[in-house]
C-alpha cells in the first residue's frame, strides 16, 4: 500500500504537519507579538552591585560579600546567602552571621571634598557628610549592555537575513534595558534567520501559497538540549518522548544565543548572569529568577501551565502592586492554580471586562507586551536629605558643587561632550516646611560643564534665599531636563550653539526674569495644573524599592517619561520679538517657548490620560456590575521584584486595566 494513495492510507502513513503555520513563522521574522513562536529572553545579573565590587576588588567568587549603604545592605552575593544574609538585615547582623564577610560600602561624594566620588573606609559613619554615588554600577551596567549587544551583532552578521536586525543601532531594536541589571531581548527575528539557514525546508515554496498551511515537521524526534539549559517540566498531558515541534526548535536556537551572550559577559567582564527564555516577557522574567545564579531556564510552550501553576499571581509582572492585592481580596487567593479554575464569566462578575480578559489570559501565559527599546533619559536628578537640616548658604553650596559634579558625570556618559544631547533647563528643589522649586534655562551659548551647572545652581539658590524662608533646609536637589538631541539626530554640532543676537538674547533669557517670583510662577500654567493633579501624578510616580530598609534620596534618577507627542504634531518653531524661540503647538494652537516644549508635551500627555481616565470611569459606571469591593482603583502597578519597574503607564501592546 502506498501512502500516495490517499484512500488507502493509514493514519501512520499520513504526512505529519507541524501545528504551526507559515504565517506564524513569518510573523516571527517580523518580531510580531501575535505568533506563538516568539522567543523572548530576560537576562538579570546575579547579585549585581555585589558582583561589581567583587570584580573591582578582584575577589574570588567564593568570598562572601555584601554591599552596604550606611547600616543597610543593598546587595548580597551568592557566597554570603547560605549564611542567611539578605537585604533585610543590617550590616552588624551580617557581620555576626558571617564574621569573614566583606562589607563594602558604596562609593560616596563627600561634602567639602569637591565633586569626585570615591570609595572611603569611613563612609558608613558619615551619612551627614557623604552622598552615595551609583556611578560605578552604572558604568559596569553600560559595559555589560555593550557586550550583550556586540555578541548579538556577531550573531546577526553571521546570519544571511540577520543584517536587517541589528542590535547596536542608536536605539537597539529588540533590546530593552529594564533596570540597571536586567534586559529583555526579542530574539524572534534572529532566531527566524538561524532557523531558515539550518532548516531550508522552512523557506516558503510555491506549494505553500496557503500561508495558513502547517509547516513541515522538524526533522528530528528529540531536541538536542544543552546540559546547561534548565528545562521547566512539561504540562501534565505532555510527554518528553513526543516529537518536538517548531516552538521547541525556536527555544533551542534562542537558548543557544542566550548561552553565547552570557558566556561573552563572563569571558569579557567576569560577570555571571541568569536568563529566562520563553514566548513572552512575563514568562521570561519569571524564568530568569528560577535557577539563579549563573543559569538559564527555558519555559517551553508545552510547559507553561505547569510552570505558572506553581506561582502566586502577585509574582507576575503587572500583578505585583495594587491590582494583585485587589484580585487577592476579591477571590480570596494569591495562587495562580486557584484562579485557573475560575471561568472567565465569573472573573467578569467581579472585574471589568478588560481586566477580566487580561487576567484570564495572563495566568494562562498569554502576554503580548512588546520589548521596547527605552526612550532616552529625560531628566537627571541629584539629591540629599539633611538630618539635621542645614542652615547656611556655605553648607548648601558645598552640596550644590557635588550635585553639579554628579549630574555632569552622567551628562558626559549621556554624550554631552560629543554634542549628542544636552539639557536646556536646570531646576533647584528645596524643602523647608514646604517644598519649592525654581528653574532657569541653561544658556544655549555655553558649553555645558560642571562649573556652568554649579553657577546656575548658585543663582537658583540665591533666588530661594531672596524669597526668604530658606532655612532650615531638610532636602536639596538639583535636576536638569528638557533634553535637546544633537548630531545623532542629524543636527549639526553647531546646532547647539546659537550665534550672534540669538545667542545673546537667549543668554539674557537665562537670567532670572523675575528673581522675586515664586518658583511655581515660573512654570507655565499647564505645568502647575499637572503638578497639582494627584490623579495624573499617580501615572508618573515611580514606587521606590520596597524590600529595602534603605530610606534614601541618593542619586535618584527618574525614568524617562513616555514620549507623548511626536515632533511631527508640532508646527515648526517661530521666533518672537524677544528672539526666544517659540512654536505654535499643533494641538492647542498656543504659542510655546521651545524651552518649555517638553513640559508642554507632558501636559498634553497628562491631559490625554486624564480624559482617558474619565472616559474609562464613565464606561465602568455604564457597564457596572455587582462587586465585592467598594473601592475603585486602577491596576497600573508594574512592580517587579524589589518593587522596581512600576511606571504606571501601560506598555505598548497592553491595555490599561480598570476595576469596577
Ligand atoms: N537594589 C537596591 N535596593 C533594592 C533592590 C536592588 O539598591 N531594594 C540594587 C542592588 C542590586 C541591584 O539593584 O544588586 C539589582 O537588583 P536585583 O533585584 O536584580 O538583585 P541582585 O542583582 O542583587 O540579586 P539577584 O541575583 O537576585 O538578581
Ligand atoms: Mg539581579
Amino acid at each position: 500500500m502506498s501512502s500516495e494513495d490517499p484512500l488507502n492510507a493509514s493514519p501512520n502513513d499520513a504526512v505529519k504537519r507541524s501545528r504551526y503555520t507559515h504565517r506564524q513563522l513569518h510573523l516571527l521574522r517580523q518580531g510580531s507579538t501575535a505568533t506563538p513562536l516568539r522567543a523572548i529572553a530576560h537576562i538579570d545579573l546575579d547579585a549585581f552591585y555585589a558582583q561589581c565590587e567583587m570584580v573591582r576588588l578582584g575577589l574570588p567568587r567564593d568570598t562572601p560579600l555584601a554591599v552596604r549603604q550606611w547600616e543597610s545592605l543593598i546587595a548580597v552575593n551568592y557566597a554570603a546567602r547560605p549564611f542567611g544574609i539578605t537585604r533585610m538585615i543590617t550590616a552588624a547582623e551580617a557581620r555576626k552571621a558571617c564574621p569573614n564577610i566583606v562589607l563594602q560600602h558604596v562609593a560616596t561624594f563627600r561634602e567639602g571634598e569637591g565633586g569626585r566620588w570615591a570609595y572611603r573606609d569611613d563612609s558608613f559613619k558619615n551619612i551627614k557628610t557623604d552622598k552615595v554615588s551609583l556611578d560605578p554600577y552604572r558604568a559596569e551596567s553600560r559595559k555589560i549592555l555593550k557586550t550583550i549587544k556586540d555578541e548579538l551583532d556577531r550573531w546577526c552578521t553571521n546570519e544571511p537575513d540577520g543584517e536587517a536586525h541589528c542590535f547596536t543601532q542608536g536605539l537597539s531594536a529588540g533590546l530593552e534595558k529594564a533596570s540597571i541589571d536586567e534586559v529583555f531581548i526579542d530574539l524572534s527575528p534572529l532566531v527566524y534567520s538561524v532557523l531558515l539557514q539550518r532548516y531550508p525546508e522552512l523557506r516558503p515554496s510555491l506549494q505553500d501559497e496557503n500561508r495558513d498551511a502547517g509547516l513541515p515537521p522538524p526533522p528530528t524526534t528529540a531536541v538536542p538540549w544543552d546540559p546547561e539549559d534548565f528545562l521547566v517540566e512539561l504540562d501534565l498531558h505532555e510527554r518528553e518522548e513526543d516529537d518536538p515541534d517548531w516552538d521547541d526548535m525556536v527555544m533551542l536556537v534562542g537558548a543557544e544565543i542566550v548561552r553565547a551572550v552570557r558566556r561573552a559577559v563572563w569571558d569579557e567582564l567576569k560577570y555571571t548572569c541568569s536568563a529566562g527564555l520563553a514566548r513572552n516577557k512575563m514568562l521570561a522574567k519569571l524564568g530568569s529568577a528560577c535557577n539563579k545564579p549563573d543559569k538559564q531556564t527555558v519555559v517551553r510552550n508545552r510547559a507553561v501551565q505547569h510552570f505558572l501553576g506553581g506561582y502566586k499571581f502577585t509574582q507576575i509582572r503587572m500583578l505585583g502592586g495594587k491590582l494583585g492585592d485587589q484580585i487577592t481580596s476579591l477571590f480570596g487567593t494569591e495562587q495562580v492554580s486557584d484562579l485557573l479554575s475560575v471561568p472567565l464569566e465569573q472573573l467578569r462578575t467581579k472585574l471589568d471586562d478588560h481586566t477580566a480578559s487580561w487576567l484570564y489570559g495572563i495566568i494562562r501565559g498569554d502576554d503580548r507586551s512588546e520589548v521596547n527599546p527605552r526612550t532616552q533619559i529625560k531628566s537627571m536628578l541629584s539629591a540629599k536629605s539633611f538630618r539635621p537640616s542645614i542652615n547656611s548658604v556655605g553648607q548648601a553650596e558645598k552640596w550644590l558643587r557635588i550635585f553639579a559634579a554628579d549630574i555632569y558625570g552622567r551628562l558626559v556618559e549621556d554624550g554631552v561632550l560629543e554634542n549628542r544631547r544636552r539639557p536646556r533647563v536646570i531646576t533647584l528643589h528645596h524643602r523647608t516646611a514646604q517644598s519649592r522649586s525654581r528653574q532657569i534655562p541653561i544658556p544655549a551659548s555655553n558649553a555645558v560643564d560642571e562649573n556652568l551647572l554649579f553657577e546656575l545652581a548658585k543663582t537658583l539658590m540665591r533666588q530661594v534665599i531672596t524669597d526668604g524662608q530658606a532655612w532650615p533646609c531638610s532636602n536639596l536637589s538639583l535636576s536638569v531636563s528638557s533634553f535637546e538631541e544633537g548630531v545623532s539626530k542629524n543636527k549639526a554640532i553647531e546646532g547647539f550653539l546659537l550665534r550672534g543676537d540669538q545667542a545673546k538674547s537667549l543668554s539674557h533669557g537665562s537670567r532670572p526674569r523675575d528673581p522675586n517670583a515664586a518658583a511655581s510662577e515660573q512654570l507655565p500654567p499647564e505645568k502647575k495644573r499637572k503638578t497639582d493633579d494627584n490623579g495624573i501624578k499617580r501615572f508618573f510616580a515611580q514606587p521606590p524599592h520596597t524590600d529595602s530598609p534603605v530610606v534614601d534620596e541618593e542619586s535618584a534618577q527618574p525614568q524617562p517619561d513616555p514620549d507623548p507627542i511626536s515632533a511631527a504634531q508640532r508646527s515648526p518653531p517661530e521666533v518672537h520679538g524677544s528672539a526666544m524661540p517659540y512654536y505654535t503647538c499643533g494641538r492647542c494652537s498656543r504659542s510655546i517657548a521651545e524651552l518649555e516644549s517638553e513640559e508642554h508635551d507632558d501636559w498634553h500627555f497628562a491631559k490625554d490620560l486624564e480624559l482617558q481616565e474619565r472616559q474609562e470611569a464613565r464606561d465602568v459606571q455604564h457597564q457596572s456590575r455587582p462587586t465585592n469591593s467598594s473601592s475603585s482603583s486602577r491596576g497600573t502597578g508594574t512592580r517587579g521584584r524589589g518593587g522596581r519597574g512600576g511606571r504606571g503607564k501601560p506598555e505598548r501592546g497592553q491595555m490599561r486595566l480598570a476595576f469596577q
